[in-house]
């Protein structure tokens, strides 16, 4: 077998969450993806993680793609940004991943994906939760037909940590639960049961002190028949919070999943049960119990590598998060009108 080509890596965003890119890509290097570069705005951050990770840093993104050879552009700023800098990377033909939520409004996802389809470059939402050890586990169960055909879900994400303590700019954002989490868990829905014909969907805002919505509950019909419930909140006060897991029950025509916390799943079929450990392990830069979020960004990053190296899509393409995209869209309209809203693709 002939040696597979390597892909040059820059990394824009030294913050908070870019600390797991940065340890993915380092684990990722003896299968062919190399960290060449590192950016940050603000210069501390891009000299600590350059110091850290061994590559030159940048705090312009433009000037690290001139002056580096980087191949894949990994953004991993906070949305607001998006736009900007994946147009910098199409301009160039240079592929981007960008990670979740792809913009703040429809608007601008739409003209991301348009972008850089004009300029024939390659692009990837960094979706994690859909490659996690514990849901591709949950997925392998379901194709393999072990349950029959999928007809009922609940998909639930509910914790109270603190999660504007890593991320204070949570508390100030105009849409919240939905648009920063929720969105895994649709993208999860569409994982599981396909793509969705229309929803409805109830918020609250518990939580006085932050300015958007932190809870959701969302209910939805897909194109397969199959009904699912997605639920979403910040302001759950449990004593055992599953914290930063989704916990799910599934339902077929022959059997059943049920995921509870610790990544356990009970998987029922024919009067039998078995119960799995479905996560990963826990790797040298990951710790409770951010891990199950953490381990997630290694697999993204492995199929996002591996798939541009390919010449191929990945599976969390512009293209395909648009749909996820969609479903966040009909779930705000649906809170706001009172009624059931069918996700438009191209408004
Ligand atoms: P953060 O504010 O900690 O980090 C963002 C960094 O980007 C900052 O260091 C900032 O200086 C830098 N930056 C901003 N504009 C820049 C520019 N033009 N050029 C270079 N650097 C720039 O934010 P965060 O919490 O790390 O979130 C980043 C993204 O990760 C968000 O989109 C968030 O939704 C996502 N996220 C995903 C998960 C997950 O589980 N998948 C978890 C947390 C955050
Ligand atoms: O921002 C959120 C995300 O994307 O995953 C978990 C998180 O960090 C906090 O809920």
């Amino acid at each position: 077998m002939g040696e597979r080509k390597q892909v040059a890596i820059g990394i824009v965003g030294c913050g908070f969450y870019a600390q797991n890119h940065l340890h993915a890509w380092a684990d990722l290097r003896r299968e062919g993806a190399l960290l060449t570069a590192v950016c940050d705005r603000d210069p501390d951050k891009a000299r600590a993680a350059g110091d850290k990770f061994g590559v030159p840093f940048f705090t312009d993104m433009a000037k690290m793609l001139d002056e580096t050879r980087v191949d894949l552009v990994d953004i991993a700023t906070r949305m607001d940004t998006h736009q900007e800098l994946a147009a910098i990377a199409a301009e160039r033909g240079i592929g981007a991943i960008v990670q979740k939520p792809l913009a703040p409004t429809w608007q601008e996802c739409v003209a991301i994906v348009d972008k850089t389809r004009r300029h024939n470059a390659w692009l990837a939402i960094h979706e994690n939760f859909r490659f996690s050890t514990g849901m591709r586990n949950v997925k392998k169960v379901l194709d393999q037909g072990t349950i029959g055909r999928p007809s009922w879900a609940r998909l639930s994400w509910r914790t109270g940590f603190d999660v504007y303590r890593g991320q204070p700019y949570l508390a100030e954002e105009k849409r919240l639960v939905i648009q920063d989490v929720g969105i895994h868990v649709l993208d999860l829905a569409r994982y599981f049961l396909g793509e969705v014909e229309h929803l409805s969907c109830e918020t609250q805002k518990r939580n006085p002190n932050i300015r958007a919505e932190d809870t959701a509950t969302i209910m939805m019909r897909h194109a397969s028949g199959a009904v699912s419930v997605v639920e979403a909140t910040y302001a759950a006060r449990r004593g055992d919070d599953p914290f930063p897991e989704t916990l799910l029950e599934i339902e077929g025509d022959s059997g059943s999943i049920i995921v509870t916390k610790g990544e356990k799943m009970t998987v029922s079929t024919q009067g039998l049960s078995f119960v799995e450990a479905i996560g990963g392990p826990l790797l040298s830069w990951t710790s409770r119990p951010w891990h199950v979020s953490q381990e997630a960004v290694l697999h993204t990053n492995r199929h996002m590598f591996g798939r541009f190296r390919d010449g191929l899509p990945a599976d969390t393409s512009g293209e395909d998060n648009l749909k996820t995209y969609a479903l966040v869209e009909a779930a705000y309209e649906s809170a706001s009108a009172h009624k059931s809203v069918k996700p438009v693709l191209w408004k």
